[in-house]
Parts: structure tokens; sequence; C-alpha cells
């Protein structure tokens, strides 16, 4: 908690408070400099006014709260940020003279900010929704930024749709919602007209867009982009930032309700990881391949929408991203960083994916209009740190750095002001641009599912019912019934059984033809294993949070072995009670909880212990949170530990109970053992054996 300093105060003859000092003796003045009288009464004609214009105090105040807000991003608009390092584990001067890959342990400062698509500003953190994952390098050489998501593939293939797919995914324009979600019929019915987004929606709709943490999921550049040497010379890149905490996503009803419980999970996940020392990091890999390849490989480089799997072309480490610092001010850091995929420094290049080309056009232009002028790259978070800024750009909104003297172009005889260096400077890829102009698709794009199919065949068969419940629960919000019929339609292009059981859980009687295609799909090819979140398990409890429940009457001791237990796996410990006044201890000492039973439900937490009283603690079964708690915690297969709570548990009545996810703490297991179990995550045997629509006699699922 922060420093709480006890004001000195005096009240008012209206009974206001006045705080009239503080201990470092900061006094409140006007944005001129100007002392501030009094900061809570305005300046008015006798006792009861009305208020002067002549109170310049107060007209300034409330000017600039009024000015308060910028527009939010157009996408991404919710989002978190933090500084950190990227330090280079492997020199790749070979393939590119980019400034952070130059020497092995070359550290170069960073900012990244971690973002849902559709949502506004406030929208909560856990909606289904793809993860913005964006990091701009502050190189010796510039500011690179990598501006990726955490799926490796985009919905559409051409800049010119980007407007319709966002005005189809964001709240209908004449009702204004829903908010920060993809289930409703404009987007659908979008979807079902532009076969080009079936890869992407296959992603969309797995647990891939529920992540359990910004820390804990997969970021990609997306394109296709260029190294470049100092000579010219070029091979292809694709850039994978892989979560040293490895993939973990939550269930589709934990993320419905941990939106209600805790709005901001995934912004204080990475705040309070990052302010107790527990630094977040990424390894930073690559795909490096040539011309030759790309001629080879079954699918176009260029195109967004498809991905090269790294069973095909291996990844390989560069560096680490290590997150280190949280930011002073949201507002300055956060909300004012402007990513612009256009900015790269010598050694990183374009490749001509169209998608790509777009977006460097949108960057720069959207930016304009959320900092409402062009000197935004004069900002501290957005200026450069290695290297300095030396241009003749000069006035505009808030300049505040012109070049002094007369001379503000170049060349100049005068020999002042910055010359250009065809040395240094950054030179695009040469290569030959030749064509007619015209508004196509090239064929190569033509291919829309089969590797939609790749990706639904690659995953576990948990997760392949995630994505039909996915599915099932996001066309069940559509209105319209063609709507669901279309992409029903599109479904059985990739999949037959995944089309057969999604419409079966739609109470589609009859299943709609397939939707046409301009080349058949594909069902030569191989599975991927790095395409299935599960098929690569965490096998570590690390970063986790562990939620203990107190009953009255607890065992201090298991607590304290949970808590060193925890700190030696890298996890942390959350302490529940009923009450915000906290649970007695065996010894009659009060524990002050981190939560109160009301506000902890236990989807914040990724197990659970309950450590029950000497006594009979049944009562407390009856009371609804408490009740709910354990539900939902074995409803979610989280691993249940328990210390003398057998009568709490009994008559929480958990259908099922115990099974392989429970652990007597009591004796048959420690509590680092029971941790170290905790580091599969989750019992999903547990979660296989709940009851679906089938077991009730609907559909076939
Ligand atoms: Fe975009 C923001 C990622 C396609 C236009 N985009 C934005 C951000 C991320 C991405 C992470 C937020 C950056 C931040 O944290 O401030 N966008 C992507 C990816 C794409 C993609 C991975 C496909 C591969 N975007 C895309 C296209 C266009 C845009 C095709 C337009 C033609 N994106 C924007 C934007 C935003 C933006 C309107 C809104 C706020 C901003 O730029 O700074 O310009």
């Amino acid at each position: 908690m922060d420093d709480y300093e006890d004001p000195t105060t005096f009240r008012g003859k209206g009974g206001e408070i006045h705080q009239t000092s503080s201990s470092h003796g900061e006094r409140l003045t006007t944005a001129q400099g100007m002392v501030v009288a009094d900061n809570q009464n305005s300046l008015k004609a006798g006792d009861k006014g009305p208020i002067l214009l002549e109170d310049f105090v107060l007209r300034e105040k409330i000017f600039h709260f009024d000015h308060e807000r910028i527009p939010e991003r157009v996408v991404h608009a919710r989002g978190t940020g933090a500084h950190g390092t990227f330090v280079c584990t492997r020199a790749i001067a070979n393939l590119t003279m980019a400034a952070p890959f130059q020497t092995e342990g070359k550290e170069t400062p960073l900012f990244a900010r971690f973002s849902t698509v559709v949502g506004s500003k406030g929208s909560p953190d856990l909606a289904r929704d793809v993860r913005g994952f964006a990091v701009k390098f502050y190189t010796d050489a510039g500011n690179w930024d990598l501006v990726g998501n955490n799926i490796p593939v985009f919905f559409i293939q051409d800049p010119i749709k980007f407007p319709d797919l966002v005005h189809a995914v964001k709240p209908e324009p004449d009702r204004g919602f829903p908010q920060a979600q993809s289930a409703h019929d404009t987007f659908w019915d979008y979807i079902s007209l532009t076969p080009e987004s079936m890869h992407m929606v296959m992603w969309q709709m797995s647990d891939r867009t529920i992540p359990r943490s910004f820390r804990m999921m997969e970021g990609f550049g997306v394109h296709t982009y260029r190294f470049l040497t100092a000579n010219g010379d070029s091979t292809f890149v694709k850039f994978h930032w892989k979560p040293v905490l490895g993939m973990q996503s939550v269930l589709w009803d934990e993320a419905v309700k941990i939106n209600g419980a805790d709005p901001d999970f995934h912004r204080r996940d990475l705040w309070n990881a990052i302010k107790q020392g527990d630094h977040p990091q990424w390894r930073l890999c690559v795909q490096v391949f040539d011309q030759t390849f790309a001629d080879e490989f079954e699918f176009d480089i260029l195109d967004s929408t498809k991905l090269i799997p790294e069973e095909l072309v291996p990844l390989e480490e560069i560096g680490v991203m290590t997150l280190n610092r949280v930011v002073d001010n949201f507002f300055q850091e956060t909300e004012q960083v402007a990513f612009c995929t256009q900015n790269v420094v010598p050694g990183i290049g374009f490749s001509d994916d169209p998608l790509l080309q777009g977006r460097n056009f949108s960057y720069l232009d959207t930016q304009l209009k959320r900092l409402g002028g062009p000197n935004f790259a004069a900002l501290p978070i957005n200026a450069p740190r290695g290297c300095p800024m030396s241009n003749n750009y000069q006035d505009g909104h808030m300049q505040t750095a012109n070049r002094p003297g007369r001379i503000n172009y170049e060349p100049n005889g005068f020999g002042v002001g910055p010359r250009e260096d065809p040395l240094a400077g950054y030179v695009s890829y040469r290569g030959t641009v030749d064509g007619h102009r015209q508004r196509i698709r090239p064929e190569s794009f033509a291919d829309h599912y089969s590797q939609a199919r790749q990706f639904y065949l690659s995953q576990t068969a948990i997760e392949q019912t995630h994505i039909c419940e996915a599915l099932i629960f996001e066309l069940g919000k559509c209105e319209m019934p063609d709507i669901r019929n279309a992409i029903v339609g599109h479904l059985l292009n990739i999949e037959e059984d995944m089309a057969i059981t999604v419409a079966d859980g739609l109470g589609i009687v009859d299943l709609p033809p397939a939707a046409t295609t301009a080349v058949p799909a594909r069902s030569d090819l191989p599975t991927s294993d790095a395409l299935s979140i599960l098929k690569s398990p965490v096998k570590t409890f690390e970063g986790r949070v562990l939620g203990v429940l107190l009953l009255d009457g607890f065992d201090p001791d298991i607590l304290g072995e949970l808590s060193a237990a925890a700190l030696d796996a890298g996890a942390s410990v959350q302490v529940i009670a009923v009450q915000a006044n906290g649970a007695l201890d065996a010894n009659g000492g009060r524990r002050p909880p981190d939560h109160a039973l009301r506000g902890g439900k236990s989807v914040l937490f990724d197990a659970i212990v309950v450590l029950g009283g000497a006594g009979d603690d049944s009562a407390i079964a009856e009371f609804p949170p408490a009740r709910e708690f354990m539900t939902d915690a074995h409803n979610h297969g989280k691993f249940i530990g328990h210390h003398q709570a057998t009568a709490f548990l009994t008559d929480c009545k958990l259908p099922g109970r115990p099974d392989t996810g429970y652990f007597d703490l009591s004796g048959e297991k420690t509590a680092s053992q029971f941790l170290a179990e905790c580091a599969a995550v989750r019992c999903w045997l547990r979660l296989s054996d709940m009851p679906n629509e089938a077991d009730f006699g609907y559909g076939d699922l």
C-alpha cells in the first residue's frame, strides 16, 4: 500500500474539509504557478452566490477537467502496459543489421502494451477477444514497433476490409450494444460473407481468446517481415513471443464470472506480478526462410490468414523480453503510447503483405486523431531513447522542440543542422515491383479452409469441445437463423463432425449445404502440436495464485506451510475469510484476509484450499457465497486441497467428490506436494465427466 499521510485539516464555515499542509510543503497552484488559497469554495457574491465570472481559478480548473479525455483507440482501446528490456540471447548479425540483435547480451529498453480489440476503454478484461501484443523497442538506431496479436493469423487479407470488419464486430450502431462481444448478428453476418476469416475464427473460438493472464499467452508479429543486412541481402522472418510461464487459459464460465468479480483481472494480474518482483518474460523467436521456401510453401507467405507451422520452419530463439516496471502514470504512458507498424529500424523491412502495407498507413493516421497533432513522437513514451531525434520538423500543436536559430532546412550553406547519412540511414529492400494497376486478390490467397481444418484437428478433444461450445454460445446469441445456418455451411468445409456438433447444439434440424469454395479444402495437412495450448502443458504453478479459504478455528501452521510452499513454487497466496474482519485461527488469533467471501470468488484463483476448524463446519455450506465458491472451484476443474473441512465439503454437495483433483492436507499430502500437483493447472478428468446437453436428451453433442 502507498504511504498514507495523516492530513492536517480544518473545517470551513460550511463544514467543508480543507487540507492545509503536506509534509513535503508542496503548495497547490494554477497552471500559471499562482498559489491557490481555497480549493473548496468558488468565488461568490455574498454567502450563497451567484458565482462570479471573475473566478479565474474555478474557470481554469473546470476548463482543464473538461478537456481531460482524448479519443480512445478505434480498436484495442482497452489495454495495459509496462516497461522492460529485451536481451539478445543469440546474435544474428549475419541475417540483419537491426540494432537489438547484433551482439549477445545486448540490452534494449522497451514498452509493451497488451489489449483486447473490440471493447471500449472501460470494458471488462475477460471478453472473448483477440489480445493485442504490441512492443516498442527503443533501439540505438531508432524506435522499432512490433505490433502483433496473441494469434498468428488475421481475419482479412486486404486492409480495405478493415473498417467493415470492425464496424461489424463493434456495438451495433443503432442500439450501441453489445459491448466487447462478437456474439451478435452483425459480426457473424459479416463473417458468413467473408470465408477468408475461417482460419482466424477457429482461433477466435478457441481458448486462445480467454487467456488466464497476459503473462501466459503467446504473441505473434503475424505478417511476414524482412530481415535486411548492410549489403542489401534479405531473408523473410516471422516473429513469435513464447511466454516463459507457459500458456494457460480460463474456461468460458470462469471468464464470464471474472468479468463481474474483477473486470480488471488482467490489468491487476500484470501490475501485481511486476510489483511483487515476478517479472514476466517471453522468449522472442523467429522463423527465418528464403524466397525458395516461399515459392515451395503450399500457401502464400504474404497472406495474413495463413501461418507457417513450427514443424515446417522451426523457431529459433534470439532474445528474451522481461517486463520489470509498471507505469508511473497510466495516461502518460499506456494511453499516449503510439505504436505504428511503419516504425522500423535499419535491418527490419516490410514484405508485400497487403495487410501490412495498409497498416503502415493506418497507424500514423490514427495517432494524429488520438493525440491531437503531429508532435506526438516527442512525448516521452514515444520519443527515441537510444539515439537523438534531430530534424527540421517545426511548429504544429504543442511543439516544444523547435530548433533554435535561423536555419530549419536542409541542405543549407550555414553548416548547421542535421544531415542525411547514406551509410547509417535506413535503406528499403530494393527488390523489383512490376505489374498492372488492378484490384484483385491473387489466386494464391484463395484457400480459406485448409489451415482452419489443420488448426481444429491439431487440438485436444477438450479444446475441440471448447471450440464447439464457443460457436454454439456465439451463434446462439444471433437472432437471425440464416446467419447461424450460413456459418454451419462454412464449418462443414472445415470439419464435418464439428459442424454437426455445432448444428446439434444450436438445434438445427436440417444441415445446410456446405458453402461454395474457391478451391477445394485440403485434408492432407499434418496436424501441428504447437497450435494446441494443452499439447504444450504448463507443468508449473509459478506465477499462479492459490486461494485459501479460512474458516474459523483453522490451523495457522498449515497456512504457514502453504505460504512457504507457494513462495518456493514462485506462486502467491491470497486468503479469503467469510467476513472482511478476518478468520479466527485455532489459537484465537485473527487473520485479516485479502478478500471477504462475497468479493473473493474462486474464479479469481488457480487452485483452492479450504482450511476448516476442528469442529463441524457444515453450517457454512448454507451460506450461498460459500457454496458457490466451492461449486465453481469444483465445476471449473480446480485442484482443491482441504484440511479439517470435510463436513463443509460434504454439505456443499459437489458431484463426484472426491476425485483425483482433491487432496487431503491432514496427512495425505504435504503443502508442497499439493502445490506440485497444482502444476497440472486443472483436473481435466473431472471436467470431461461433466454432463452436457446430450445427457438430457438434447442434440447429439
Ligand atoms: Fe491494428 C491498433 C494489431 C490489423 C489499424 N492493432 C492495433 C493494436 C494492435 C494491433 C496490437 C494496439 C496497439 C496499442 O497497444 O496501442 N492490427 C493488429 C494486428 C493486425 C492488425 C496484429 C493484423 C495482422 N490494424 C489492422 C489493420 C488496420 C489496423 C488491417 C487498418 C487498415 N490498428 C489499427 C489502428 C489502431 C490499431 C486503427 C487503433 C489504435 C492504434 O492503431 O494505435 O490504426
